[in-house]
């Protein structure tokens, strides 16, 4: 299996239960945790993508990856932003080290912003969208905090960049269950 179909098949949707069973060993022992940094390794299949300029969303930049980082900023459901990065060949953003994070803290400004994590499968074991479990993690000050104590369900990762520290937060993947949430921003990255 190439790195690219690998890529393909990790970007199903992919969410809910059971959703866990569409990664079969393969497509997870595809994708390491290390794997995002290794970009010059890639296949040349895949050094096409990756040589797209970096342009797109409301803004877009090059992060210290050398990756493209596209910033949304009309709020959607965590499932509508995985979609829409997935029509510009790309995914909602794992920021697996502390350098990728500060950047993106930085480049998403005062934007609520969804990455691509949650603990749809197993709550309270959170995961990036590629299936790779959280090693590294940014959480704000008392998350993730489950809907303040479990009162309602926060399955989604943003960056909460409303917050005077940012960092990350756990929300409601929509808005079915806290009215006016849900709906975020959101940080594609290819
Ligand atoms: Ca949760
Ligand atoms: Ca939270």
């Amino acid at each position: 299996m190439t790195y690219r179909w690998a890529l393909a098949l990790l970007a199903v949707p992919c969410l809910g239960v059971g959703c866990g069973a569409q990664l079969g060993p393969d497509t997870i022992g595809s994708e390491t945790p290390d794997s995002d940094a290794a970009i010059d390794s890639r296949p040349p299949a895949d050094a096409a993508i990756d040589a797209r300029p970096c342009t797109g969303g409301n803004s877009a930049q090059v992060g210290p990856d050398g990756s493209c980082f596209v910033l949304v900023t009309t709020p959607v459901t965590y499932v509508a932003a995985r979609q829409a990065c997935m029509a510009m060949n790309a995914h909602l953003a794992y920021l697996k080290d502390a350098t990728l994070d500060a950047f993106a803290e930085q480049f998403v400004g005062t934007n609520n912003t969804w990455i691509g994590g949650n603990d749809l499968v197993t709550e309270g074991t959170f995961q990036w969208d590629d299936g790779t479990a959280f090693a590294f993690t940014a959480w704000g000050t008392g998350e993730p905090n489950a809907g303040n104590g479990g009162g309602y369900q926060e399955d989604c990762v943003i960056i909460a960049g409303a917050k005077v520290n940012k960092k990350w937060d756990d929300r409601p993947c929509d808005a079915t269950e806290v009215a006016n949430s849900g709906m975020f921003a959101y940080l594609c990255n290819y």
